[in-house]
């Protein structure tokens, strides 16, 4: 059903102050930055290698708003791991196959993720207190 683990997002306070720690302290390199206003969040991606090439990768998550999904996590927790992300071939496929074994999905539809991948979510109620991310990245990253 799953290529690999794409990612583990940590919900951060200060996305530069975590870029920097992370970089500094364990040795990621910073591969990509985005916002995304509909998903309330400043975002990095970062990797143990070069961009374009596989890498283990990290995604640090920070608020855009008090009321987004990261701002509520961080006021509940503090910050941590939020999400577990799989990476898949094709999200409404799996999207189908984890709907008939009773698995709530976020979304409808699939929504825009990183780097203009596809995105949908697990509830985490569903999937035993892990927020589960299923990513299907864009077929050509950089356009
Ligand atoms: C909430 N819960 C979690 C959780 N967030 N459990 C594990 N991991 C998390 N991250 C638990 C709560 O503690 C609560 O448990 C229960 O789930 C339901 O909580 P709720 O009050 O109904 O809902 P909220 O308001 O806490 O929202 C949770 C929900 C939300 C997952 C629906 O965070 C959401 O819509 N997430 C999807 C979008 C997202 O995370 N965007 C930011 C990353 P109890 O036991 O207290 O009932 S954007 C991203 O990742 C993109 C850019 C990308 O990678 O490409």
């Amino acid at each position: 059903l799953f290529i690999c683990i794409d990612h583990v997002g940590l919900a951060v306070p200060d996305l530069d102050e975590a870029v920097k720690f992370h970089a500094e302290t364990f040795g990621w390199r910073e591969l990509h930055r985005e916002v995304n206003e509909e998903q309330g969040v400043a975002e990095a991606m970062l990797g143990t290698g070069e961009q374009g090439e596989e890498n283990a990768k990290i995604q640090l998550l920070a608020p855009l708003r008090p009321d987004s999904a990261i701002g509520k996590f961080l006021d509940r927790n503090g910050q941590g791991i939020q999400q577990l992300a799989y990476r898949v071939k094709d999200l409404d496929k799996v999207s189908e196959v984890l709907r008939a074994r009773g698995m709530r999905l976020l979304y409808p539809e699939a929504k825009r993720g990183t780097a203009g991948s596809r995105i949908n979510f697990v509830h985490p109620k569903d999937a035993r207190g892990v927020l589960l991310e299923l990513v299907e990245p864009a077929v050509d990253p950089d356009h």
